[in-house]
């Protein structure tokens, strides 16, 4: 098994670790929790940890009650044959959800369990009314970037280690977007956890394949 040895030019990614993605939040994760330890215990081997927050304003796009009740403010929300509950979005199709990590509430805290005082950026997404955000590098609309890439760019970051939430919605999404961007982009699969939606997990798998993804385990990082 390759071992997998961080240097200078490598960050650690932890996408999401926030209260509404873990049990007992808007939109748990099952599982979510239990991938903490191990986060805060494979970032000790980086010297550059950047964290990311789902941040959206209230009434944003991607949650199915702005587009409850008699006047939908951007459409109709539809079900798939697969049972997702999904809306036209004027950017292509949007999955709705739960109200989650709505800016400044406790849900959209990081989880006080996260431990990764080194931590040398936030980088806060989806804050855009009318837009969500998976990727940490891009839009869902494809075509806004968040600034990340520039940032790792500018500091000489070159290769990509992705752990968090969700393994199928913002990890997946980003690891793709590095890879698209250039990155040499790897997800830690045993310290992420996914949505499951009906196709979501398949999906994404398929896509990395094509990107060139890679997927590894926390064990081929060294220990200690
Ligand atoms: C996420 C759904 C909605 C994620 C964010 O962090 O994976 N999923 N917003
Ligand atoms: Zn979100």
């Amino acid at each position: 098994m390759t071992l997998w040895s961080p240097t200078s030019n490598d960050a650690l990614l932890v996408i999401d670790m926030q209260r509404d993605f873990l049990p007992g939040g808007a939109l748990a994760i099952a599982g979510g929790d239990t991938i903490i330890p191990g986060i805060n215990t494979v970032a000790r081997r980086f010297e550059h940890v950047l964290l990311t927050q789902d941040w959206h304003p209230r009434g944003h796009i991607s949650f199915a009650s702005t587009h409850a009740g008699a006047h939908p403010r951007w459409g109709t929300p539809v079900s798939t044959p697969e049972g997702r509950s999904i809306l036209h979005a004027p950017y292509g199709v949007q999955d709705l959800w739960p109200d989650h990590c709505v800016q400044g509430t406790a849900g959209a805290e990081l989880h006080h369990d996260l431990s990764i005082p080194h931590a040398e950026l936030i980088l806060r997404k989806g804050f855009h009314q009318q837009i969500d955000s998976y990727s940490a590098f891009m839009e869902n609309d494809r075509r806004t970037p968040t600034g990340l890439a520039g940032y790792l760019r500018e500091r000489g970051i070159t290769r990509l280690f992705f752990t968090g939430l969700a393994y199928d919605f913002c990890v997946g999404f980003s690891a793709l977007a590095a890879a698209q961007l250039g990155f040499e982009s790897i997800v830690i699969e045993d310290l992420t956890r996914a949505v499951d939606l009906p196709d979501s997990v398949r999906a994404i798998n398929a896509a990395f394949a094509t990107a060139g993804v890679l997927r590894i385990s926390s064990t081929a990082l060294p220990s200690a």
